[in-house]
């Protein structure tokens, strides 16, 4: 069975635990000729690395990403793209506790329900680890779209538990503050919030959007093939991903015909409700897509649990956690928009020309 693979004509396949040896993946499909190095791809993965900020997980890894293949004199040559980076500071007799119990609200019960067995070690392939991999086969498909369509993407936090921040957006501060805020008066507001959750011991949920521009009309095939539709699996398979929704989203529920429809002019479209795709295909206008994350299962607060013999026991999770995964998500949200579009472009040129 091959569910680790995303794509198709832009195709790449991830591997790796969070406390083995590496992680990595396969890219297949890019074009020839793109000029790409590790120092472009590290870019964006020190944007999503761990330990950046009191608010996030202390684990440090360096995230030192080597091109296996691919790669010759600085550009593509056509052939399968190979990324590797090593795991330096897994620290895994954090787990023994746990290593026979299921945390409440982890996939520790599922993987071993299915399989039988777990690595148990860091949520091994459930672990927010996996996505190290997402984001660099993401840095080389936002750097192909920008330099042969001029596509810009940028992610930031819409939501934090309660509060929302993006009521009033200041899109040139999204990089200064460790939320992706893309509001500094909402800033102070953050810190006060996680440096209380934090102490509590608690996790917590949010919204991080994310906006596509200059995306070419017609990306996006009817009817299993549709943008929107692919967008979705490709949130969806952030782990800790809880929902998506695309343009107005769930909004469209108790909006009229004549509010959600976006009105068409010589000038343009006079709203974006749609997000960017019309019929499962891009209209041209900016794509835009919200995802939801979960709170982090793994708490330090004892809670009620069963172990793999089916007793009841009291679970506490030690080690490096999220309080709030959502944090990190703004650069990986960013990294499958980028992959799912590279995709299509490719699919689109292959069946329109
Ligand atoms: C994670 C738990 C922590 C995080 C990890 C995701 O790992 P550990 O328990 O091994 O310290 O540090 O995130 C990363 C290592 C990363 O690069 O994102 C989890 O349970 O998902």
């Amino acid at each position: 069975m091959s569910h680790n693979t995303f794509g198709h004509l832009f195709r790449f396949t991830t591997f790796g635990e969070s406390h083995g040896p590496a992680i990595g993946c396969v890219i297949d499909g890019c074009p020839p000729g793109l000029e790409i190095d590790a120092t472009e791809i590290k870019v964006q993965l020190v944007r999503r690395a761990t330990g950046k900020s009191r608010y996030t997980s202390q684990r440090r890894e360096k995230d030192d990403v080597q091109i296996l293949s691919g790669v010759f004199k600085g550009k593509t040559t056509g052939t399968p793209i190979a990324l590797l980076i090593e795991n330096t500071d897994a620290k895994s007799k954090d787990y023994e506790n746990i290593k026979r119990q299921f945390r409440p609200g982890h996939a520790d019960f599922t993987y071993w329900k299915k399989y039988g067995l777990r690595d148990y070690r860091g949520g091994g392939r459930s672990s927010a680890r996996e996505t190290t991999m997402r984001v660099a086969a993401g840095a080389i498909a936002r750097k192909w779209l920008k330099v042969n369509h001029g596509v810009e993407i940028q992610g930031w936090l819409a939501q934090l538990g309660p509060i929302r921040t993006d009521k009033n957006m200041r899109w040139e501060t999204i990089e200064d503050n460790p939320f992706f805020c893309p509001d500094p008066d909402k800033v102070p507001e953050l810190e006060s919030f996680m440096d209380a959750l934090r102490k509590s011991g608690d996790s917590v949920g949010a919204r991080v959007n994310v906006v596509a521009r200059n995306v070419p009309v017609g990306l996006g095939a009817p009817v299993y093939g549709k943008l929107d539709a692919d967008l979705a699996s490709a949130m969806m398979s952030i782990n800790a991903a809880k929902g998506v929704e695309i343009g107005a989203g769930f909004d469209c529920i108790a909006q009229k015909g004549t509010q959600h429809r976006d009105e068409m002019t010589k000038e343009g479209f006079l709203s974006n409700h749609a997000g960017g795709i019309l019929g499962g295909i891009s209209s041209g206008q900016d794509v835009l897509v919200s995802t939801a994350f979960k709170p982090t299962s793994s708490l330090r607060i004892p809670c009620r649990g069963l172990d793999i013999d089916g007793n009841e026991v009291e679970v506490v999770t030690h080690g490096r956690h999220d309080p709030c995964v959502g944090i990190r998500a703004t650069p990986i949200v960013e990294a499958m928009l980028a992959l799912v579009l590279m995709d299509h472009v490719l699919r689109h040129r292959a069946q329109n020309g």
